[in-house]
């Protein structure tokens, strides 16, 4: 009845029938990274679903998701304002609200920026090749030593405790120029429910698109909004400290260099895009929970599946041991000279596929895609797990396989590969912290995979089955480590 007219020579989307009321919420489920992945097989690359009333269209195959975020970048650059992100650091989120272009544009160069300047930048201690290698070495040396005294006292460990809160001690160096310790209740309470937040930001969550659902008593949403609340008092009380000891000539962090950016701005009155103060700090809110939530599920991940695979642990051990010995730290100059656990990390994102969906996208325009007519301010989803296990890519794509990203002598990467694995987004939106991520996740992997080995826990088998969100976590766990120094000794 309200289906606006198809223009000539485009075709109508394929996709379910969708119910009255709930649309296809029954048919996507509680897993739709899976669900719409069969439903890629039925009705092809591009195709529709309704969720309540609204329709989505829902992107997979490599070359039509490339088609659509980079040769089309622009009309599939927008975000939808779905009812959860307007929660999301007060609806000033860079990632999640639907800004205009040109605002989004100008605050996304802002971030990238001040990414730059305190991460790969040359930091001033010579001992390291940049900010974020003396931060994670750091960090990564004292989780060794944290995991071996939690092992010491209780004789067992839950992975994503402790490694979430060495991975927000990185981004809090950077984006506040603190850290703190591992018994800091405040920040360890803080990086340990992120949970909820992925559940509901995640493509699908029915509650963004059928409205009644919102007056209906939810615990995670309860729990949602609580996070969001606390993640803001816990950052503003920091920005706040830094306004009070801002030194234009002493730049210490991501958050000064923001607050910078403020007061020059004053100066200049021929600046042509306007932005609020609190949308430029605000950033840093983005840039915090971003550089914490995503590493820390993909090390934790990492790090069950050495306990699942003890013969890929010892591979990795031994390459370790044979490139840089165990005499010294690896740095990052290391990492050429480590192509396993290049292709371990590599099939760690493609198999768990940790980050399903890209945050929704939304058009800007009427577009056509495959000859398929897609409306202005249609809200589209992004399948990178059905990217990663498209079997028209991957041989045995459910199998665990770091070899099939080495070339056939085992000494080095296959490129065309590796970059088929789609983790961070393409195109306009894609990653900012991709270069960070990719640095930090390499550099905690390989202190970990030197010094420690991970194993199950009698009585306790492993549970792999991710629990869907933004980020999939695996479920809470307890397993062992010993220090290999002990081992050896
Ligand atoms: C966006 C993945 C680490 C900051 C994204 C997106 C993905 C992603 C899939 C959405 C792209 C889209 O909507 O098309 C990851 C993964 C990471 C990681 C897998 C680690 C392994 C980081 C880090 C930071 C960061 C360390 C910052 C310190 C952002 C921001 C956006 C974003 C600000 C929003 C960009 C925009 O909307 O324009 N990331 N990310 N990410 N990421 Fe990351
Ligand atoms: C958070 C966990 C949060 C924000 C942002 C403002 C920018 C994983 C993908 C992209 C990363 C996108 C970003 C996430 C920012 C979190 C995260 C949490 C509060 C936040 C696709 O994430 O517990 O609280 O406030």
């Amino acid at each position: 009845l309200f289906r606006s007219n198809i223009p000539e020579g485009l075709q109508r989307l394929p996709g379910p029938k969708p119910f009255p009321i709930i649309g296809n919420v029954l048919e996507v489920g509680a897993n739709p990274h899976l669900s719409l992945t069969a439903m890629s097989k039925q009705y092809g690359h591009v195709y529709q679903i309704q969720i309540g009333t609204r329709p989505v269209v829902v992107l997979s195959g490599s070359e039509t998701v490339r088609q659509a975020l980079i040769k089309q970048g622009e009309e599939f650059a927008s975000r939808p304002d779905l009812y959860s992100f307007q929660f999301i650091n007060d609806g000033k989120s860079l990632a999640f609200s639907s800004d205009q272009a040109g605002v989004w544009r100008a605050r996304r160069k802002l971030a990238m920026n001040a990414l730059r300047s305190f991460s790969t930048l040359e930091g001033n201690d010579a001992g390291y090749s940049c900010i974020l290698e003396e931060h994670v070495s750091k960090e990564g040396v004292c989780l060794v030593e944290r995991l071996g005294a939690v092992m010491e006292a209780s004789g067992s460990f839950d992975p994503f405790r402790h490694i979430v809160v060495s991975v927000a001690n990185v981004i809090c160096g950077m984006c506040f120029g603190k850290r703190y310790s591992h018994d800091d209740q405040e920040l360890v309470n803080l990086v340990n429910m992120s949970d909820e937040f992925g559940q509901v930001t995640g493509s699908g969550n029915p509650a963004d698109f059928i409205p009644f659902l919102r007056f209906l008593p939810s615990r995670t949403m309860k729990a949602f909004m609580d996070i969001n609340a606390r993640f803001n008092a816990f950052v503003q009380k920091i920005v706040r400290e830094h306004y009070s000891s801002y030194d234009k000539n002493n730049i210490r962090d991501i958050t000064d260099s923001l607050i910078d950016h403020c007061e020059d701005r004053k100066l200049d009155e021929n600046s042509n895009v306007q932005i609020s103060d609190e949308k430029i700090v605000g950033i840093v809110n983005d840039l915090f929970g971003a550089g914490f939530d995503t590493i820390s599920t993909g090390l934790s991940w990492a790090v069950v599946y050495l306990v699942a695979y003890p013969e890929i642990q010892e591979k990795l051990h031994q390459e370790m041991k044979n490139v840089v010995g165990m005499e010294r730290t690896p740095r990052l100059s290391d990492k050429p000279n480590l192509p396993y656990l290049e292709a371990f990390i590599l099939e760690i994102f493609r198999h768990s596929s940790f980050v399903p969906f890209t945050i929704p996208h939304c058009t800007t325009k009427d577009t056509a895609l495959n000859g398929f007519f897609i409306p202005k301010n249609t809200c589209v989803f992004i399948n990178q797990w059905q990217v990663n296990h498209d079997s028209a890519t991957w041989k045995n794509p459910s199998s665990f396989s770091p070899e099939r990203f080495l070339n056939a002598d085992g000494t080095s990467i296959n490129k065309t590969d590796a970059e088929k694995v789609m983790l961070f987004g393409m195109g306009k939106r894609r990653c900012i912290g991709e270069a960070i991520g990719r640095t930090e996740f390499f550099l905690f992997m390989a202190i970990l995979v030197q010094r420690l080995r991970f194993h199950e826990l009698p009585g306790q088998p492993l549970d792999m089955t991710p629990e869907y969100g933004l980020t999939m976590k695996h479920k809470r766990c307890q397993l062992g480590a010993t220090l290999r120094a002990q081992e050896e000794a």
